[in-house]
């Protein structure tokens, strides 16, 4: 079974050495793939067309040759989708050359990607092909008719990738129904789940699938993706995924942050899972540790707690860490009254925790900044900035309360409390459409 990292969100590529860094952390967690397929890639994408350079071939032959010295088998990208006629001959033609491209190189096993695309059949092709799958299954049939000489695969994204894309039952898409007809059986489906971003994938989703698909498909996870939202940064293990589902998959393709260094945590215990072993955290966080060195410390390095801190405070898209979330609850408890009476010890011995946990985000803020890795440095800089910031708040709002305000008191540092640092154009439009807690909008 493929198990591995696709490289597939949207937003700059991982830099050359970070794709071999990448490379080696899953040798080391038990992958043996990796696709090559970012989504701004010109050449992939907007203009596939284009065939590449003799500069970019170069590139990609030692990118293949990268991932073959670790053991990992090379997938590689085409979506010829956003405008293509899949009727016409020169289109087609176009698609023949770029994967004759990939033969030159050696690279027979090709990724055909058809999500985020228009999910409309082009005018023009309505009278040769009866659905868009259809079509899209007759350019896979022939991917696969050239590569299958030179022992080639194709692997098939589809544009119903998900549950909700399918319109929640994969059994009533006829698009899904079509392709499980018509693509090859020798052509594997990929799929994210019941969402783009699953919370959960479970045996009884992947059945129904397998069945309309007429194929185990192979996951593309995005549990740890990141690139549709720039606050969000993910270092926490692999959840939601049991490993009673592993029997209902031909394969597993984890699509992860966009910053290379967040990555250890994800890839570490997506291997762990993908080879039904358990997941020792003390374990994980052991293995990422060296990579926290001070300079010009010798062998000293972030310590183990705080290594530990910074998991939990970027966890999971659906959770935050086990500490940050208790840490959380307390606030809550904290904050229930209008005013708390701060003589209550339970009240006190509760802010007391809370500033403790805002030292130890201090602590670790100062330093990550003198951590040897600048990349890693800068790759949690900005969250762990926002998540000091805030914690610094609640404390100051919290220790007012200490002081025994009377009930009419207003906090009197309301500029600082209010966030007005967070401004711009995204937050404009949050303020406009504002959401209440059962998730519906209202405007003024
Ligand atoms: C998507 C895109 C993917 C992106 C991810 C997370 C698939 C099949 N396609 O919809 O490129 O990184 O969401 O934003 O997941």
């Amino acid at each position: 079974m493929l198990k591995g990292v696709i490289e597939g969100f949207y937003g700059r590529d991982w830099a050359t050495a970070q794709k071999h860094m990448v490379m080696d952390w899953m040798r080391d967690a038990g992958m043996n793939a990796y696709i090559y397929g970012p989504k701004d890639d010109v050449n992939i994408r907007a203009r596939w067309r284009s065939p590449y350079s003799p500069a970019q071939m170069t590139d990609l032959a030692a990118l293949k040759a990268a991932a073959e010295a670790r053991g990992l088998r090379f997938l590689m990208s085409l979506a010829p989708a956003l405008d293509i006629t899949y009727s016409s001959a020169a289109d087609r033609a176009a698609i023949a050359a770029r994967i004759d491209q990939m033969l030159t190189l050696g690279v027979a096993d090709i990724v055909l990607l058809y999500d985020d695309i228009p999910s409309e059949m082009p005018e023009a092709d309505r009278d040769r092909f009866v659905s868009f799958a259809a079509a899209q299954a007759d350019v896979a049939n022939s991917v696969l008719a050239q590569v299958r000489p030179r022992g080639g695969s194709v692997l098939f994204c589809p544009t119903e990738y998900c549950g909700r894309m399918a319109g929640g039952d994969p059994n009533g898409s006829a698009y899904l129904q079509m392709l499980g007809r018509a693509l090859d059986p020798g052509i594997e489906v990929m799929w994210t789940g019941p969402e783009i971003v699953s919370p959960v994938i479970d045996a009884a989703g992947l059945r129904q699938v397998a069945r309309v698909l007429r194929r185990a498909p192979v996951i593309w996870d995005n549990f740890h993706a990141n690139d549709y939202d720039i606050r969000r940064i993910y270092a926490g293990p692999l959840g939601g995924r049991g490993a009673d589902i592993l029997p209902h998959v031909s394969g597993w393709f984890t699509n992860p942050n966009n910053e290379a260094e967040a990555n250890f945590v994800a890839i570490r215990t997506t291997g762990a899972f993908l080879n039904n072993r358990p997941i020792d955290l003390d374990d994980v966080f052991a293995a990422w540790m060296p990579r926290f060195r001070l300079a010009f410390s010798g062998d000293e390095t972030v310590p183990a707690d705080l290594v530990r801190l910074l998991s939990d405070l970027f966890w999971q898209p659906f959770a935050q860490g086990p500490e940050s979330t208790e840490m959380l609850a307390l606030a809550r408890r904290l904050l229930r009254a209008h005013r708390p009476d701060p003589a209550d010890p339970v009240w006190q011995a509760g802010l007391e925790r809370l500033r403790g946990f805002e030292a130890r985000i201090t602590r670790l803020f100062t330093l990550m900044t003198e951590v040897e890795n600048r990349e890693l440095f800068h790759t949690f800089h900005r969250h762990l900035w926002e998540a000091r910031e805030e914690i610094g708040h609640l404390i100051v709002y919290l220790n007012w309360l200490d002081s025994g305000p009377a009930a009419q008191d207003a906090f009197p540092d309301v500029g600082r409390i209010h966030n007005f640092y967070r401004l711009g154009f995204g937050v404009g439009i949050q303020e406009l459409l504002k959401r209440d807690e059962d998730g519906q909008y209202h405007h003024d």
